[in-house]
């Protein structure tokens, strides 16, 4: 098919929130090879159990295969709270605190490991953008081009899915941010949300953009062997996504695209 040769090596992965154990047993199941890129989507960190192992292991992954980190707003509030007292309280209700709780005690106190924070700072971009695809952590201004948007509209606004509109690029947009309670993506055809909840007992998901395959694995997904990988903690989804990527051809209905 045209032009998905060019692209099926794209995963892009939704809010992680502290999930290493669902993190690892994903990067397991999708095996990215050195050419592929991952792009997460953003709020690696607070809520769940483990966000230092989170971000360890996107450390790690970058050597791995091309890594494309998407800031989240959980991201701008760690930095915010690097910088001020009233932003660390601010961000201590909003899962910092079990962020800081992965870290040991150094001096009396625990810190969020200064290597930690600078890949953070050094990698999170605004956005990421293909020829075909848009990557944002929450939404976008519709009429907008991409170097326009607001921070406000890429890292905090929720999506509510009756009011969307395609990018004017033409470009499919893939989000996290909007926690889809069913545990499966959001897909209005221009617009994939795939923050489907792990860290409130949901799933963390992986598109694979070029062949539109949702892979999903969650906290109870044990990665001593490849096993443990059950269908309670391991399931793949598919769309009819590349079948977007000619828009001449009639659009099949998408096995998601009604009601959520
Ligand atoms: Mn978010």
């Amino acid at each position: 098919m045209t032009g998905e040769t060019t692209i099926n090596s794209i995963f892009a992965i939704g809010d992680i929130h502290g999930c290493s154990t669902a993190l690892q047993a994903l990067l397991r199941a999708i095996d990215p090879k050195p050419d592929d890129t991952i792009v997460v989507l953003g709020d690696v960190i607070d809520w769940g159990p483990d966000s230092k192992a989170c971000i360890q292991q996107l450390i790690d992954l970058s050597s791995r295969c091309r890594l494309i980190l998407v800031r989240g707003n959980h991201e701008e509030m760690l930095f915010a709270a690097l910088e001020s007292r009233s932003e660390r309280r601010y961000w201590f209700k909003f899962g910092g605190e079990e962020t800081i709780r992965s870290y040991p005690y150094v001096g009396g106190e625990r810190v969020v490991d200064r290597e930690h924070v600078r890949f953070l700072k050094a990698n999170a971009r605004d956005y990421y953008e293909t020829d075909e695809f848009i990557f944002v952590h929450a939404s976008y201004d519709p009429i907008k081009p991409m170097a326009e948007q607001s921070n406000r509209k890429l890292q905090w606004e929720p999506i509510q899915p009756d009011k969307m509109l395609a990018h004017c690029s033409g470009k499919i947009v893939i989000a996290g941010h909007t926690p889809q309670t069913s545990g499966e993506p959001l897909d209005l055809d221009f617009l994939k949300v795939i923050d489907t909840d792990c860290c409130r007992g949901g799933w963390l998901t992986a598109l694979e953009v070029g062949k539109g395959t949702f892979v999903q694995t969650n906290q109870g997904a044990k990665c001593d062997s490849a096993s443990s990988l059950s269908a309670e903690t391991f399931r793949v989804l598919r769309t009819p996504i590349s079948k977007l990527l000619t828009s001449n051809r009639s659009r099949p209905q998408s096995q998601y695209s009604s009601g959520n």
